[in-house]
């Protein structure tokens, strides 16, 4: 369990109480393909909230893992003549690499089919909809989609009759298999999500739940037979002839990486489970537009049936496309976001994603939107405010950062209020996983101190303060003060989005709590260092 104490923001003031805790986890990747960029997406936006929350002292959980059980990882196994478990388990790692890779504050994560914490959850998961009454036997005939792991009936494919994800055409497979009864848990799941006690983010994503709901709900498979898998899956307990459907062992990851089922008498007792996964608590996923049926209606049913906590929040991100196709390995499109990094960088690539993917819409990546990017903003943008409020306080006051007025205009001027807005206007955005307007309103910051320097001119006033004029030099400390201030705040400010440059920021703006201790009265800054070196 990881709760940090709440952390002094650099511009002083402490966060607040810590309040409820904040659980935050990404879909799990199937591994069968490379990690591609829609992955690095949805971590990099999940890492966003993560660091956000624990900036503003909360405690804060962040989970992600690899979908290990999936029959297109089999496949993917026997195409490469390999066994399986050898062959995932190889794979995993390369999921498990874009942690440093990304810069991710990952606090945990869970592969399916190697963590021990995982199948007894799955179990004890099982059992409970069992007792619940929630299954039954029969056999099914149904056009499995092996991209999706999912049963389509005719109607939800195209003319051609392919799902709206992949390009292979689902195969007809007739087989006996455990149904779960979805259908008794229709009403309880609209009413969540209608209202809100369940909340779908970003809204339209929510009325497309509510109105698949509102189509009707069937009950769906939940086991395979062994055999189809060569054995690999989750038993389905007290019937080892099948193995749980991966979309059931996969959903369940978000709690057996808590614990849940530790104790098959009180499979909620664990706890993790009971810090994060209860009561009043945030309980929040990061997921893509293709899987939002599974999280909003299945894993809903499924926890009702245990008689489990819902997930609180789900947020739903579009698709970042190369060439106008979804990245994904089957479209044959994948940008290996390690590549990117390494080409470019961490910061640069984690601003692109924060800076150019909508909340509703596809994005395009381009390598060129990435460099224009990272060098409009952060090179030059922050990269020179910071650079220009270090060198002025070195050249006038040997790098002493003067103590800021106690009084202040009553009205705030514009750098005044895009200072003081900045927190709320951040906290608002990113609890709709608004990427782009919460940076956005950090932006307004280095924005309005450009501007504020040019209109100040220190280097007149230190020129009129050498000459003798009154109030000069005060009114130098007052402009050199608030500048330092507000970098100080947007390097805090950006920490979630780009926390390797803003660890950067710190060191130069703020040495000597970034070495560990700053002595009351002593309040230097260090040399200025192109901190977002340009890439163009
Ligand atoms: N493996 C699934 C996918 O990639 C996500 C599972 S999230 C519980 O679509």
């Amino acid at each position: 369990m990881t709760v940090p104490p709440a952390q002094p923001t650099p511009a002083g003031s402490t966060a607040p109480p810590a309040g409820p805790t904040f659980y935050v986890t990404t879909a799990i990747p199937y591994v069968n393909g490379d990690p591609h960029l829609g992955h690095a997406l949805e971590l990099v936006q999940t890492d966003v909230l993560a660091r956000h929350a624990r900036l503003r002292g909360r405690p804060t959980r962040f989970l992600t893992g690899t979908d290990d059980h999936a029959l297109k990882n089999v496949s993917a196994a026997r195409a490469a003549d390999r066994e399986v478990g050898g062959f995932v388990a190889e794979r995993v790692e390369d999921f498990r690499a874009l942690r440093p890779a990304l810069s991710l504050s990952t606090d945990d994560f869970l592969s399916t089919s190697s963590d021990p914490r995982h199948r007894p959850g799955v179990e004890a998961l099982w059992r409970r909809c069992a007792e619940a009454g929630d299954f039954y036997r029969r056999s099914y005939e149904g056009l499995y989609c092996a991209g999706c792991e999912q049963f389509y009936t005719p109607d939800e494919l195209d003319a051609s009759g392919r799902c709206p994800e992949h390009v292979p055409l689902p195969e007809r497979v007739v087989e006996e298999n455990w149904f779960f009864r979805l259908s008794r848990y229709r009403d309880r799941i609209r009413e969540e999500i209608a209202t809100g006690r369940v909340r779908i983010n970003p809204a339209a994503k929510r009325n497309e739940v509510l109105a698949f709901i509102d189509a009707g709900l069937e009950d769906f498979s939940v086991s395979r037979p062994a055999a189809r898998s060569d054995g690999w899956g989750v038993p389905v307990p007290g019937d080892p002839s099948q193995v749980v459907y991966v979309w059931w062992d996969a959903l369940t990851n978000y709690v057996t990486a808590l614990g849940y089922g530790s104790d098959q008498a009180d499979p909620g007792a664990a706890d993790d489970y009971r810090t994060w996964w209860s009561g009043g608590n945030e309980r929040v996923h990061v997921i893509g537009k293709g899987i939002t049926r599974f999280h909003a209606v299945y894993w809903l049913a499924l926890l009702l049936s245990a008689g489990e906590p819902l997930p609180t929040t789900i947020h739903v991100h579009d698709y970042v496309t190369a060439g106008g196709a979804k990245l994904a390995k089957s479209a044959g499109t994948a940008v290996h976001p390690v590549g990117l990094v390494d080409a470019y960088g961490t910061d640069a690539l984690r601003w692109w994603f924060a800076r150019e993917v909508p909340l509703l819409g596809d994005a395009e990546f381009t390598t060129e939107r990435l460099v224009a990017r990272h060098d409009d903003e952060l090179a030059h943008g922050v990269g020179n405010l910071v650079n220009r409020t270090l060198t002025l306080v070195h050249r006038f006051r040997d790098g002493v950062v003067p103590a800021l007025p106690r009084t202040r205009a009553s009205a705030p001027d514009e750098l005044g209020s895009a200072v003081g807005q900045v927190a709320p206007a951040v906290d608002a955005a990113l609890a709709d996983a608004d990427l782009r307007t919460a940076t956005g309103a950090v932006w307004r910051i280095v924005d309005a101190a450009n501007r504020y320097v040019n209109a100040e001119k220190p280097w007149e006033l230190a020129a009129r303060e050498r000459a003798g004029g009154t109030d000069a030099g005060g009114r130098l400390d007052e402009v050199l003060a608030r500048l330092v201030e507000a970098c100080r705040v947007v390097a805090a400010e950006l920490s979630p989005f780009v926390p390797d440059g803003a660890a950067r920021l710190r060191e130069q703006l703020l040495p000597a709590a970034a070495a560990g201790g700053q002595r009351a009265g002593d309040d230097r800054v260090g040399s200025p260092d192109p901190v977002f070196p340009r890439l163009g």
